[in-house]
């Protein structure tokens, strides 16, 4: 396997990791919903702003220049970090949610017609729903979805039945912000193809954090956050295959995606720039490019392997506490645990939690469907990166050891 780095040496890359919350050591575990970021990104983000902000792609400044170079220099750095075929193949969004709802609205709204099905799964965040529920309303096309089984897992089994030649596109979770399951995205994107229908990978908690090969895995579509995997909030990207992302038309209008304009009509530019109207975030997407050289030091194989670990060490820990279940696959997990206390609400655990400096999440993730599933109002989620310590899960489990006596008093 490969050697590891020296996990401290990383922890001390990220300053806001050095604080006390409450009068305790913040323990930070709630980075499915945002990572922190190390000083090379805040960095790089400082140095843009003191030095080469402009406007991009339209200036002929010396400025404009830098800042559209590094802009643009971002944009391969992303196309590399994921294996698309080329820079075009990467709009730069202002993260997940943007970039589904992208092509939702302009792939959607031009291909996607009455009758046909868009296909998705019972565990998906509301980002990978409620774009394609506004579709179905807006085109007459209709909605099914592959069943989350017992064990977290999607019923595989079910999906002949359900990917049939009227489904249009199927979009899937990479990996399950709540449950922690990891999708077989390859088999799923192959299984589209087989049937004529396009796919698209929400890769919000994958980006980052697993091994990312968009060929490989034969998607159309992938869509990410920057905030998730170190880089600043308001950065993303969406890889679009070069063929699908050149037929889809425009989204939304203004400077930058047209090629000329006459007060009746406009011309547009070949993708991506068609799908970047107006004055993009080139700081974030400077912060991005830091964020992916900094991860790729790391290397995701290694980061993948540390967050498993933390995952499967905290799920054996957090099981022998009383009244308590646990959601999702017993192993090859993402790096997060979601669990439920018989004796505390979500809420009042995480506020629990915080009184002692333990960032922890309560609530239904953004998958309240999922959570009428399962039968429960809301999880509470451990969710890891790789700065985190099995010290810092010992510290997590003293402290709902803690909250059970209290609870339970
Ligand atoms: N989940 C959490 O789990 P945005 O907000 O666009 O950066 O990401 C949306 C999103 C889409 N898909 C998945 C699987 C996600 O996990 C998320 C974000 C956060 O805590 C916020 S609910």
């Amino acid at each position: 396997m490969h050697p590891q780095p020296d996990w401290s040496a990383i922890r001390a890359d990220f300053p806001i990791l050095d604080q006390e919350v409450n009068g305790h050591p913040l323990v930070y575990f709630d980075n499915a919903a945002t990572s922190q970021k190390p000083r090379a990104v805040i960095e790089a983000l400082r140095t843009y702003y003191e030095r080469d902000n402009a406007n991009v792609h339209r200036g002929l400044h010396e400025l404009s220049n830098r800042a559209t170079d590094a802009f643009e220099a971002a944009r391969g750095k992303v196309a590399r970090f994921l294996g698309a075929a080329s820079a075009e193949e990467i709009v730069f969004t202002r993260g997940t949610t943007e970039g589904i709802n992208l092509v939702a609205q302009a792939w959607g709204g031009r291909f996607v017609r009455a009758g046909e099905v868009i296909l998705l799964t019972e565990m998906e965040h509301h980002s990978n729903l409620v774009p394609w529920q506004l579709l179905a309303e807006r085109s007459g096309a209709r909605l099914r979805f592959v069943p989350v089984l017992e064990d977290g897992t999607l019923d595989l089994g079910a999906l002949d039945a359900l990917l049939t030649p009227e489904v249009k596109v199927f979009a899937f979770t990479h990996i399950s912000n709540s449950l922690g399951t990891i999708n077989p995205v390859a088999e799923l994107c192959r299984r589209a193809r087989a049937v004529g229908a396009l796919s698209l990978v929400d890769g919000a908690q994958s980006a980052g954090h697993a091994p990312v090969d968009v060929r490989a895995m034969g998607c159309d579509f992938y869509a990410f956050s920057g905030h998730k995997m170190c880089a600043p909030t308001g950065s993303g990207a969406l890889y679009g295959r070069a063929e699908v992302l050149e037929a889809t038309p425009p989204w939304h209008g203004g400077g930058e995606m047209i090629v000329s304009v006459s007060y009746e009509r406009a011309t547009f530019k070949p993708a991506p720039h068609r799908f970047e109207a107006g004055t993009p975030n080139v700081a974030g997407a400077v912060g991005l490019g830091a964020a992916v050289d900094y991860l790729e030091a790391i290397g995701r194989e290694r980061i993948f392997a540390h967050d498993e670990a933390l995952a499967l060490s905290a799920l054996a820990k957090i099981e022998t506490l009383p009244g308590i279940r646990i959601f999702g696959p017993r192993e090859q997990r993402g790096g997060l645990v979601g669990f439920a206390a018989e004796w505390a609400h979500p809420h009042d655990l995480t506020t629990y939690a915080n009184e002692y400096g333990l960032a922890l999440r309560g609530g239904h993730h953004c998958n309240q469907p999922l959570m009428r599933k399962l039968g429960v109002p809301g999880t509470n989620r451990a969710s890891f990166y790789f700065y985190n310590t099995e010290a810092e899960i010992d510290r997590m489990m003293a402290i709902l050891t803690a909250a059970h006596g209290f609870f339970t008093r």
